[in-house]
């Protein structure tokens, strides 16, 4: 009797380095899925399946190379092919190139399962994750990128350093956009149930320099090895669990906001409709005025490719 999974995630581009840290990550996290690794560099496609199934032999997923049509009737379909960010690169550089890397893809998956989840992470993911979604026909809570997830994994770590309480325990988020519009919510941040900037290890923070730090991380990578892929490994990995498994947890994912009019990076719950509920942050007027730009920047990009 063959031990292969009920559920199973595609994810497009896994012969690359963030698509095979996200496949690895599935498995290392036990997530009882069949992991199916699409790319057009099919050589790198098989090794990087083959490296992975090795992991997988006292864990509860399988791994294997697959083709697109196989991708298109999985649960979940993890896109992260593209270019990705030369040293000094922002992320809104890509979209030339990935725009179209993207509707070749969404249309070698068709026909795609009408339950499927589609989960973007190639850059920039926000305007990437509403070319998805008008292309591939999905409803919108179906839809939804990887977003600020990192980047708000990267900014409870720094809280954590400061406030010596666990990441896990620090509520905050970065907002808006995964890219040089994103802001950090800080009024709506909260330790224990108590406002974070009211701690007394963040009274003589340099707020400015919490933000730069989580700013330049992405950089500070690519200019040292030439592309992140851990973290975003382990993050979208969690995102795919919590579609699958129905946990309705909250991340800063990319989805759709009806009051701003477009797919930005904004908490929401997660389960195995996708999408479940977003949420209202309370923001200050300074915050207010750096979401305005974000949402301006993004609707501009989308409207672009229309
Ligand atoms: P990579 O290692 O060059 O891998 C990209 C892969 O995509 C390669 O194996 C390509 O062969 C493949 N590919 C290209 N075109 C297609 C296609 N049409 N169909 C299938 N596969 C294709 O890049 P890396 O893995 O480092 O980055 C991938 C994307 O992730 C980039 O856009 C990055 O900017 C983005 N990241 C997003 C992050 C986030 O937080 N959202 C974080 C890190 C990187």
């Amino acid at each position: 009797m063959s031990r292969i999974p009920r559920n199973s995630v595609a994810v497009i581009g896994g012969g690359g380095n963030v698509g095979a840290a996200i496949a690895f990550s599935l498995i290392a996290k036990s997530v009882p899925a069949e992991v199916l690794i699409v790319d057009v560099a099919e050589k790198a496609a098989k090794g990087q399946a083959l490296d992975i199934s090795d992991a997988s032999f006292m864990m509860p997923g399988t791994c294997r190379q697959a083709t697109f049509q196989e991708a298109g009737q999985s649960d979940v379909i993890i896109i992260t092919a593209g270019a990705r960010q030369q040293p000094g690169e922002p992320r809104s550089n890509l979209i030339d190139r990935n725009y179209k890397i993207i509707k070749s893809i969404m249309d070698s998956l068709k026909p795609i399962k009408s339950t499927a989840k589609i989960l973007v992470v190639s850059n920039p993911v926000d305007v990437l994750t509403d070319i998805a979604q008008k292309v591939s026909g999905l409803p919108r809570e179906q839809v939804i990128g990887s977003g600020t997830y990192l980047d708000s994994g990267r900014l409870r770590n720094a809280l954590s350093n400061i406030t010596g309480v666990s990441p896990t325990s620090i509520h905050a988020y970065m907002l808006g956009e995964h890219g040089d519009n994103q802001f950090t919510g800080w009024s709506s941040a909260r330790i224990g149930g108590h406002p974070l900037l009211e701690h007394p290890k963040m009274h003589d923070i340099e707020l400015d320099s919490i933000y730069t730090g989580i700013q330049r991380k992405a950089y500070e990578i690519i200019d040292a090895k030439g592309s992140t892929y851990y973290g975003i490994g382990i993050c979208a990995a969690t995102i795919a669990e919590a579609l699958l498994n129905n946990t309705s947890q909250v991340f800063p994912v990319t989805n759709y906001i009806e009051k701003y009019g477009c797919y930005m990076s904004w908490p929401a719950a997660i389960g195995s409709d996708g999408v479940e509920q977003s949420f209202d942050v309370k923001l200050n007027d300074e915050e207010a005025k750096k979401l305005e730009t974000a949402v301006h920047a993004i609707r501009e990009a989308c409207e672009k490719y229309e």
